[in-house]
């Protein structure tokens, strides 16, 4: 392949399993930066989700959607091994993630741009709006200690991989965890 894969993303993000496919094939690619603040804008003509990864492949052909670039590298390169073993479920693996696991945490990471908007017009005629720009948990809006808490907790009852005792003195344990002489209590 002369010309290079062109990939809009940036490290530490969703283009890195397409960086790593790449890389395990030997095959040059270039990151053009897609989390920039014009990172619409780039992707925008290119992707009609504006998201990232966005591929340009050495044709010019725009690929998109994780599971399809992965499973297109498989198949394009079976040396490669991408799609050894049993390819039902590994197929399964990849489609199980980008439908139910992306789509949803995208939706939660991005407030601004999917949810987090509501207007609201009262009976004498008023409208008022509410936002949220930056999701529950990111720097901007983090939790607190007791919404943490509250957090782990439901988790291990939605679970039931502890009781709530059991994760009461759990959460004990991490908040000192600067003290404990050793970590066996946790696993
Ligand atoms: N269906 C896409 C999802 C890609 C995706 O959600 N990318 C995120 C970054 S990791 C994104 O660009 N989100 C911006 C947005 O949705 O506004 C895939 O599987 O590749």
């Amino acid at each position: 392949m002369d010309k290079p894969i062109t990939i809009y993303g940036v490290p530490a993000t969703g283009s890195v399993p397409i960086e790593a496919a790449l890389t395990l094939l030997d095959l040059p690619y270039a990151l053009v930066e897609g989390e920039s603040d014009r990172r619409y804008d780039v992707t925008g003509p290119l992707n009609p989700l504006r998201q990232i990864p966005t591929l340009v492949l050495p044709g010019g052909e725009v690929m998109t959607e994780s599971a399809a670039i992965l499973i297109h590298l498989g198949l394009e390169f079976p040396a490669s091994d991408l799609l050894a073993g049993n390819r039902a479920q590994i197929l399964r693996g990849l489609v199980y993630i980008a439908a139910n696991c992306y789509s949803a945490i995208g939706i939660i990471d991005y407030p601004q741009r999917w949810l987090g908007r509501v207007s609201v017009t009262t009976t004498d005629g008023r409208t008022l709006h509410g936002a949220i720009d930056e999701p529950k948990g990111d720097p901007g809006n983090t939790l607190s200690r007791p919404e943490l808490e509250d957090k782990f907790q439901r988790l291990l009852a939605f679970s039931g991989a502890r009781t709530a005792e059991q994760g009461r003195v759990l959460i004990e344990r991490v908040w000192n965890l600067r003290s404990a002489q050793s970590l066996a209590d946790l696993i």
